[in-house]
């Protein structure tokens, strides 16, 4: 009997503590590169990695795209967006699914980091908005734990708007 069961457990932590390690060495081999982080901290959403102007996730459209969520509070928080809406999206990590009306997203568990990965919604407009928001602590206008999306059609094409 082969332990493949055990060594896929011990790559599963390494690429774990990687994610929750130092954000210094976002280069370094063996880190994968992603497009945005978000940090769910305090009960609020910090957006560590691709910040938009407005404070919100800047994502190119049709792009393939990694957005890393990473809970350092001790309660569950989730990432539920009209954006991952009936399109399909690849988790990394520990997290389960979510669905909400006209919205998907993931619930991520005290301490852990998953990494979302999907294509970018097209759109004929210049720029489209989504919003995204955590459904246990931020379901109400006003909340802290919510959030938007801005998708661009290509990098830096609204400065100025
Ligand atoms: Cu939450």
């Amino acid at each position: 009997m082969r332990h493949i069961v055990g060594s896929a457990v011990s790559v599963a932590v390494f690429a774990l503590a990687v994610g929750a390690g130092a954000q210094q060495d976002s280069k370094g081999p063996g880190r994968t590169q992603v497009d945005a982080e978000v940090l769910m901290k305090h009960k609020a959403f910090h957006i560590t990695q691709g910040e938009s102007d407005m404070r919100g996730i800047l994502l190119v459209s049709g792009e393939r795209t990694d957005i890393r969520l990473r809970n350092e509070d001790k309660v569950a928080h989730e990432f539920v967006s009209t954006m991952l809406y009936n399109r399909p999206f690849q988790l990394n990590g520990a997290g389960t699914l979510v669905r909400a009306p006209k919205a998907t997203g993931v619930r991520v568990g005290p301490g852990q980091t998953v990494v979302l990965s999907f294509d970018v919604p097209v759109d004929k407009k210049d720029y489209i908005f989504e919003v995204f928001w955590c459904n246990v602590h931020g379901k109400q206008h006003g909340d802290a734990m919510r959030g938007e999306i801005l998708i661009v059609n290509q990098r830096g094409e609204i400065s100025g708007g």
